[in-house]
């Protein structure tokens, strides 16, 4: 084989590599913004509609474009995400999908995040701040506009279990954790 030839074979197995690179295995934020939204507001915002099991305890989306609503909170339960009104429900998603995501931290005196990431973690699982995909850490509302990130991420191209969790110091221990079956 020719020098030439060899670059051309060279060339095409990048590209491959590069478009194998685009669909990685794991969680991949797209696109992020910060806005403030009044806290009346943020308890009325809906997402895309999942079919509901299990009295809320599971969501399953069979749409590609989800659209996700998470809270913090409410007060009496601060430690946990309201995702359309439930608590940290399962989500089901299909793999490959993307996720459209308004996250409002409702707490009126702690930072939270929201971040996801592959593989089965649970409350006792230690991870350091920000791992995985998602969220900064938004501080706590003023008095009457919430502190919110939209967020576009995309989900795995790969079948398998996955979390989303906060990342603050004791938080996912306390009840902000929840699974995702990526199907
Ligand atoms: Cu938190």
């Amino acid at each position: 084989m020719n020098i030439k030839n060899r670059i051309i074979i060279g060339g095409i197995i990048a590209a491959i590599s590069s478009s194998a690179l685009a669909t990685p295995n794991h969680f991949q934020i797209l696109k992020t913004s910060f806005k403030q939204v009044s806290l009346a507001k943020a308890a009325k915002l809906k997402g895309t509609s999942p079919m509901v099991m299990d009295h809320g305890k599971e969501f399953m989306y069979m749409t590609k474009n989800i659209h996700l609503v998470v809270l913090t909170g409410p007060s009496n339960d601060m430690l946990s995400y309201r995702i359309d009104g439930h608590r940290n429900p399962l989500l089901d998603i299909p793999h490959g999908a993307t996720l459209h995501i308004v996250f409002i931290n409702m707490d009126d005196d702690m930072k939270h995040d929201i971040r996801f990431v592959m593989g089965s973690l649970t409350k006792a699982s230690h991870v350091p701040p920000n791992f995985g995909v998602g969220s900064k850490m938004l501080d706590p509302h003023g008095k009457s506009m919430a502190n919110a990130e939209e967020m576009t991420i995309k989900v795995p191209n790969k079948k398998g279990a996955a979390t989303y969790l906060c990342t603050v110091k004791g938080h996912a221990p306390g009840g902000m954790i929840g699974k995702i079956n990526i199907d």
